[in-house]
């Protein structure tokens, strides 16, 4: 069956986990047929039961047990670990043939976006592919940090090379005026006014000339809030519509 890999990617602890439980749930509530993966080893503690789990393959404890390294090398010899377990773990997805393959990928989004992991997983596992790129509500509040975040997110497009959706994640942490403040950077004059001088600035002419200054889509996967809009920008990207403006790459 023809599918589309939903790949979920962002800063440590902004919230990818929680995110494609609570999407995982909403998919649910709407009968729309869907698997989770989870691809970081070094998960705990986690909201949903993924259907396929790196976990299953090695963990964090078991790489520094053999290799004899500690908690940082275990993380980035894990993510090498990951290609060479991606054909059995794509078998895996195969074998369930759904629409949706939800794919939670490991804390660290450097060791995803940077090494060689995720090129890989996402040439391998192939499909349509989309990354839901987490904006961390606390870095995010501040216009040069924006910036920095949608730079992580370009540097995560030119890497993986599929279409990201920016969400502003953890919503409910944020007040109504903080979110719309943070909405109304998309508007380059607005982030520009705001912005310090210098650097930032120089900064922020090359993310606004690449076309990677978007609204983040607010969601909350403590509320459930904002399911829908991630899942109708999944539709318009793979089933058309006219309003293509959330779409980068
Ligand atoms: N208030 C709030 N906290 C959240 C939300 N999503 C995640 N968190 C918390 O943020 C922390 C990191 O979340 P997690 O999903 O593990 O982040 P990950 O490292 O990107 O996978 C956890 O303590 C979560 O409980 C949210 O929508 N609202
Ligand atoms: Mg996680």
């Amino acid at each position: 069956m023809k599918g589309i890999n939903v790949y979920f990617i962002g800063t440590a602890g902004s919230g990818k986990t929680h995110l494609l439980a609570a999407f995982s749930e909403w998919l649910d509530f709407h009968k729309i047929d869907h698997v989770t993966v989870n691809l970081d080893p070094g998960s705990e503690d986690m909201p949903y039961s993924p259907d396929i789990d790196i976990r299953e393959y090695f963990t964090l404890n078991d790489i520094m047990l053999r290799y004899g390294v500690g908690p940082n090398g275990a993380q980035i010899l894990g993510a090498d670990l990951l290609g060479a377990e991606i054909d059995e773990i794509k078998d895996e997805i195969e074998y369930y043939d759904v629409p949706y393959v939800l794919i939670d990928t490991p804390g660290q989004m450097e060791l995803f976006t940077l090494r060689r992991s995720g090129e890989i997983v996402v040439n391998v596992l192939g499909k349509d592919s989309v990354a839901v790129f987490l904006f961390d509500p606390v870095i995010s509040k501040t216009p040069d940090g924006f910036v920095s975040v949608t730079f992580l997110m370009a540097s995560s497009v030119f890497r993986l090379k599929i279409p990201h959706i920016p969400v502003l994640s953890k919503c409910d942490l944020l007040g109504t005026r903080e979110i719309e403040r943070i909405e109304s950077w998309s508007d380059p004059d607005v982030l520009y006014s705001e912005l310090g001088s210098g650097v930032e600035r120089e900064v922020f002419h090359v993310v606004r000339e690449a076309g990677f200054l978007q609204k983040p889509v607010p969601v909350s996967a403590k509320k459930g809030y904002g399911m829908e809009d991630v899942y109708d920008s999944i539709q318009e990207i793979f089933y058309g519509g006219e309003d293509m403006d959330r779409i980068l790459y």
